[in-house]
C-alpha cells in the first residue's frame, strides 16, 4: 500500500511551501489531504485503478493527478521542481525545536543554511546574532533545539525500543538452543529512552544462536560477530547487541547487564563490605582468601545471597537504593494488572480516530471497568476541540451508551486547554457538567519559570480540575520541559487533591520515572494515561506503568488502579 508514501509527499510539500511563504489556503490543502491519505482505509491504488481518486474529501483533479503521477512513475514532479528552489534539507531544518517554517526561510536565504548540519556551524559561528528579529535568547533557543535533535537522533524512545527488542526476542526464542533470553540494559529498566538493545540468552550452543542472529531479516550490517557475543545494525539504525552465556551464570549476567552503571557500583560496594564479589559470573564469597560461587543461575538468587531483597530493574538507578536496602519489606510496585481504566483517551468527537463506542469496546476488552473520554477543548484548533454545543450531543451519546452496558462506564471528560493566565477554556457552567476533568498546556511554552508556576498551581486549584496531563510538556526528540517550580505544583496538587498524569504515550512518557519519584515524596497522587487516539494507543498503557515503577509507585498511589465507586469517591474535592 503506498498510502504512508504518498501522505508523506503531500505532507513535505505543505512544508516547504510555507518555508517558500506560500499562502496558508495552499499549504493546508496539502497538510490536509496527507492527513487525509494516511488515514484512508482503503488503498489508494485501488481508488485510482476505480477512477475514485476525486471523491477523497480534499482531493481535487491537481492532486489527484499528482498522486497518478506518482503511482505510476514513483516519482511526483511538482515536488521534485519545489526542492530545486527549496532544499529538502530544510524538512529538517524546520523541525528543530524553536526554528519553524519563517527562521528556516531567513537562514536559508541570509546564510544559506541549507541542513541541519548547516545550522549547527552557523550558531557556532556567531553568525544568527544580527539577523531580523534574531536575539540573544532566540540563539540560545535554537542551541538548546540542536541538542534535542542530537539526543533524539542518539536515543530513541521506549515504545521504539520494545518494538525492535520483542522482534530479536520472538525471532531467537524459536531456537531450540535457546533455554532463556531476555532484554536487558537501559530497556529493561524501562528507561524513557534507549540507546542500544542488549540481549541476554542462556545456552549450551551459543556459535548456532549467533549465526541465526546475524542473518535475521532485520539486520542491515554486522559490527561483530564473535563466538558468544555479536552486535549489529538494524535496517533503522539501531544497534542491537546479543550476548551468550552458560546457564549456571545467567541469573549473574542478567544482573550485570541490566545496569544501572551506578547500580551496579553500589552492588559492588556491598558485596566487599560482606567479603564478597559480584561479577556478571555470579556473587561469590571471597572469605579467606579463598573463591567459592554462592548464586548465579538466577537473578533473584544474586541478590539473596548478598543478603539483600529484590530490586525491581525498573529501581535499578541511581536513587534511593539506601532507603530500599534498609527495609525489611518494600510494598509491591504497582503492576500493569492494577489498571481498572484509562482516564484520558480521545474520540472522533476531537482529533481521534475511533468513535467512543469503540473506544469503550477496545477498554472492556482489555478488562478495564472504566473509561474517561476526554477530547480537547476549542482553542486547540488543530486536534478539532470541542465546542459547548457539540459537548451536549456527545454527553447524549455517552448517557446512550451507558445505558446499555453493565459493569462499565464511560466518563463524561475533557482535556481542557489551559490558556497563559492559567485560566481554562470553558465556563464554569461547562466545566461542571465533566465527570472528569484534565487540564492541559500546549502552548506558551516560553513563558517564564515563575509565569509557568503561577498558572499551573492556579490550576490546581480550580475546583473542577481532576489531573494535568503531561505536566512537564517534554516532547522525546523534539522538544524539551518547560521550566517550572516543581515542588511548588506538587504541593498545590496535594492541597487541591489534584492527581499529576503519567502520560504513557512514547513519545511523551511524562512526567518521568526521576520526576516520579520526587513528586510521590511530596505525597502526589497520580492517574496513568495513554492519551490514546485509536484504539491500538490503549496498548501504551505498560509504558506508562513502567514509568511509575521508575518511580517507585505502588497502587495505592495510582487513581486508575481504583473500582468505578473508589474512584468517584477519591475525585470529590
Ligand atoms: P543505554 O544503552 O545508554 O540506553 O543504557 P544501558 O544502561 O543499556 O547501558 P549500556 O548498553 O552501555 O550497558 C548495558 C548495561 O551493562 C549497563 O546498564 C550496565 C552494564 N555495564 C556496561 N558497562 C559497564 C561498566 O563499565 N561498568 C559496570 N559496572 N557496568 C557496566
Ligand atoms: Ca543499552
Amino acid at each position: 500500500m503506498k498510502n504512508q508514501d504518498v501522505a508523506d509527499i503531500f505532507e513535505r510539500m505543505g512544508t516547504l511551501l510555507e518555508i517558500k511563504g506560500e499562502i496558508v489556503f495552499k499549504t493546508r490543502a496539502y497538510y490536509k489531504a496527507a492527513e487525509t491519505i494516511a488515514g484512508l482505509p482503503e488503498d489508494i491504488e485501488t481508488l485510482r485503478k476505480e477512477n475514485r481518486l476525486t471523491g477523497i474529501p480534499g482531493i481535487g483533479q491537481a492532486l489527484a493527478e499528482k498522486i497518478s503521477q506518482y503511482l505510476d512513475t514513483g516519482r511526483m514532479q511538482a515536488y521534485e521542481e519545489l526542492i530545486k528552489e527549496v532544499p529538502e534539507g530544510l524538512l529538517d531544518v524546520v523541525h528543530v525545536p524553536s526554528i519553524g517554517p519563517k527562521k528556516a526561510k531567513l537562514f536559508f536565504d541570509q546564510l544559506k543554511v541549507k541542513s541541519v548540519a548547516d545550522l549547527r556551524e552557523a550558531v557556532d559561528a556567531g553568525k544568527l546574532s544580527g539577523l531580523p528579529g534574531i536575539q540573544e535568547k532566540t540563539v540560545e533557543n535554537i542551541r538548546r533545539g540542536l541538542k534535542i535533535v542530537r539526543e533524539g537522533q542518539e536515543r530513541m524512545n521506549l515504545g521504539a525500543a520494545t518494538q525492535v527488542a520483542d522482534e530479536f526476542v520472538a525471532a531467537l526464542k524459536k531456537l531450540p538452543e535457546v533455554k532463556e533470553i531476555a532484554a536487558a540494559g537501559s530497556l529493561r529498566r524501562g528507561r524513557e529512552t534507549v540507546r542500544d538493545i542488549d540481549i541476554l540468552i542462556n545456552s549450551v550452543n551459543p556459535q548456532r544462536v549467533m549465526d541465526v542472529f546475524v542473518r535475521l531479516p532485520q539486520v542491515k550490517s554486522v559490527n561483530a560477530h564473535g563466538e558468544t557475543r555479536s552486535s549489529v545494525l538494524t535496517r533503522n539504525n539501531v544497534q542491537v547487541d546479543i550476548r551468550v552465556v552458560e546457564p549456571k551464570s545467567f541469573g549473574a549476567a542478567l544482573l550485570y547487564f541490566t545496569g544501572s552503571k551506578d547500580f551496579n557500583i553500589k552492588l559492588r560496594q556491598i558485596a566487599i563490605k560482606k567479603e564478597m564479589k559480584v561479577s556478571e559470573y555470579g556473587v561469590f564469597s571471597v572469605k579467606g582468601g579463598r573463591e567459592r560461587m554462592l548464586a548465579g543461575k538466577t537473578e533473584a538468587g544474586c541478590f539473596k545471597a548478598l543478603g539483600l531483597p529484590y530490586v525491581p530493574p525498573e529501581m535499578r538507578e541511581d536513587f534511593g537504593e539506601e532507603e530500599y536496602f534498609a527495609r525489611e519489606r518494600f510494598p509491591a510496585l504497582v503492576e500493569l494488572k492494577d489498571i481498572q481504566g484509562d482516564l484520558h483517551v480521545h474520540s472522533t468527537w476531537s482529533d481521534g480516530h475511533n468513535t467512543i463506542a469503540q473506544m469503550a469496546e477496545a477498554a472492556r476488552a482489555k478488562g478495564y471497568k472504566y473509561l474517561a473520554v476526554s477530547d480537547h477543548s476549542p482553542r486547540l484548533r488543530v486536534a478539532g476541540g470541542v465546542s459547548p454545543e457539540d459537548l451536549k450531543k456527545k454527553k447524549k451519546e455517552i448517557d446512550a451508551l451507558n445505558a446499555k452496558m453493565k459493569d462499565f462506564h464511560i466518563l463524561f471528560g475533557a482535556e481542557v486547554e489551559i490558556d497563559s493566565d492559567g485560566n481554562l477554556d470553558y465556563n464554569n457552567a461547562v466545566l461542571s457538567e465533566f465527570d472528569f476533568l484534565i487540564a492541559a498546556i500546549h502552548s506558551g511554552f516560553e513563558q517564564s519559570s515563575e509565569q509557568l508556576t503561577k498558572r499551573l498551581v492556579k490550576v490546581c486549584q480550580n475546583k473542577y480540575v481532576h489531573t494535568i496531563a503531561h505536566p512537564t510538556g517534554v516532547h522525546l526528540g523534539k522538544r524539551g520541559p518547560y521550566h517550572f517550580d516543581f515542588s511548588e505544583v506538587c504541593k498545590a496538587a496535594v492541597d487541591n487533591n489534584v492527581c499529576l498524569e503519567i502520560n504513557a504515550f512514547p513519545v511523551r512518557l511524562d512526567l518521568n520515572g526521576a520526576n516520579v519519584y520526587h513528586a510521590r515524596k511530596h505525597g502526589v497522587k497520580f492517574v496513568i494515561d495513554t492519551d490514546a487516539h485509536r484504539v491500538e494507543h490503549m496498548d501504551y498503557m505498560k509504558f506508562g506503568v513502567t514509568t511509575a515503577r521508575r518511580g517507585w509507585l505502588t497502587k495505592g498511589d495510582v487513581l486508575n488502579t481504583l473500582s468505578y465507586p473508589e474512584l468517584t469517591k477519591a475525585m470529590k474535592k
